[in-house]
């Protein structure tokens, strides 16, 4: 299933003089402040978000899971419903692969694939939450961590064979990200745990080759109910600074606290060139996955705008690696991302807005007015237009919700691949 740029014109077609109406609009709106509109749409238009092969699937909690139909049942399939997002927003350039789901079994076809689609190979995710099939060990109390030897040899050697894989695809960087914890006081004994954890995270970092990254996602809580081992951004810079300058933080925003300033961590970070990188999603509770901007917006802008005054002032922090980490229970899963990428443009622009220098200035004379002034200025521009035409620049839809609704993709997908599939993964 491929959606033709033919289709998509037909589609823009009909929406051109709407969006050409309000865009000339907002154009003169932003040129009387002095914006360069070209380079902002640039920005917008080179900006690229990396799609995990586990959320093109409807995943579900521990109480129940409810297909959508049509799912993608192997990786080629995967790959081509983030062609098709991809091709509708032009933002979804990328695919993270989870292992073991989602092992390539015939990588040249499989690379193919995804170049015919303009999509990258991201990050490679391990996975020591689960036990595999065959597997000798088991992650029951903990992988990386685990008081026995074997085991942490066998989730060291796991993440060993990622990293194997993802030089296969063209991946440059390993993410890792642990259950491991205790559910109940003294099960463990933490200083214990965050040693083996070093040492093995140490392990790892000795297999990575030389232009890879490795990223230490942190996470307060879940599976474990009592502690965690790399709970926060600190123990997971700790656990970086320790690996060395190719290991670095990487931020969930569901893995906070509730009322966490997640962009202060973001700031922090960066500061100190540790930032590598993001994961986008919303909640309302804890590690809830739910569309990214759906919550929250207002938090997603300020978390932005740190971002954007990272990416723009230290040079110390590597571009990052952004990625979608939703999970869908009752919406269409390739909808549920369209939704999360707009809601990232739009916070990725309206922080755009930010007049820096002004900000700078009312600081500097504590005009704490018009501090949030500059702020929530920025943030209550309609940037929608702007958005469209960054896309429509690269080809892409204007409204790729409508598009992807008028062009019944999903009964297509369906069509082709049966109703009853099911999505390996979560
Ligand atoms: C668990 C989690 C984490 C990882 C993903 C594979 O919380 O969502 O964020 O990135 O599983
Ligand atoms: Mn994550
Ligand atoms: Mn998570």
């Amino acid at each position: 299933m491929k959606i033709s740029k033919d289709q998509i014109a037909e589609s823009n077609q009909k929406e051109q003089n709407n969006h050409r109406v309000q865009f000339e609009f907002l154009e003169d709106q932003l040129s009387r402040k002095n914006v360069h509109v070209a380079e902002l749409i640039q920005k917008l238009a080179d900006f690229q978000v990396a799609i995990p092969s586990w959320a093109l699937g409807a995943g579900g909690t521990r109480f129940g899971r409810f297909s959508y139909y049509g799912e993608p049942s192997n990786l080629t399939q995967k790959i081509e419903d983030v062609g098709i997002i991809h091709m509708l927003t032009r933002t979804a350039g990328a695919i993270s692969l989870h292992i073991p789901w989602d092992v390539p079994e015939d990588y040249t076809a499989v690379k193919e694939l995804a170049r015919s689609l303009d999509l990258k190979f991201d990050a490679v995710n391990s996975n020591t939450f689960q036990d595999q099939k065959g597997s000798r060990e088991s992650y029951k109390f903990g992988s990386l961590s685990n008081v026995s030897q074997a085991v942490r040899e066998q989730a060291i050697a796991h993440n060993k064979e990622v990293i194997g894989i993802g030089e296969k695809l063209g991946s440059k960087s390993l993410t890792v990200w642990l259950a491991d914890g205790s559910s109940f006081p003294g099960q463990n004994n933490f200083q214990t745990a965050l040693h083996h954890t070093e040492n093995s995270l140490k392990e790892i970092y000795k297999s990575l080759p030389i232009d890879w990254k490795m990223f230490i996602e942190y996470k307060p809580y879940e599976p474990n109910f009592y502690s965690t081992v790399i709970q926060d951004w600190g123990t997971s810079f700790m656990l970086a600074n320790a690996c060395g300058e190719k290991a670095y933080s990487l931020v969930d925003l569901g893995h906070h606290l509730p009322n966490t300033n997640i962009e202060q961590i973001v700031s922090t970070l960066m500061w100190k060139g540790k930032l590598g990188g993001f994961h986008f999603n919303d909640s309302k509770f804890g590690d809830d996955d739910l569309t990214v901007g759906s919550i929250k917006p207002y938090a997603l802008f300020l978390i932005f705008n740190e971002l954007v005054y990272g990416m723009e002032n230290n040079p110390q922090n590597p571009d990052l690696a952004w990625m979608i980490d939703a999970s869908h229970n009752i919406k269409d899963p390739i909808e549920d991302l369209i939704q999360s990428l707009e809601a990232i443009q739009e916070a990725y622009a309206k922080a755009l807005l930010v007049d820096q220098v002004a900000l700078k200035l009312a600081q500097q004379e504590n005009d704490v007015t018009q501090c949030q002034e500059i702020l929530q200025g920025a943030y209550r521009t309609d940037v929608r237009s702007l958005i469209q035409m960054a896309r429509v620049q690269k080809g892409g839809a204007i409204h790729p919700l409508k598009a992807y609704r008028e062009l019944a993709i999903r009964k297509k997908l369906i069509e082709e691949r049966g109703k009853h599939t099911i999505a390996t993964g979560l």
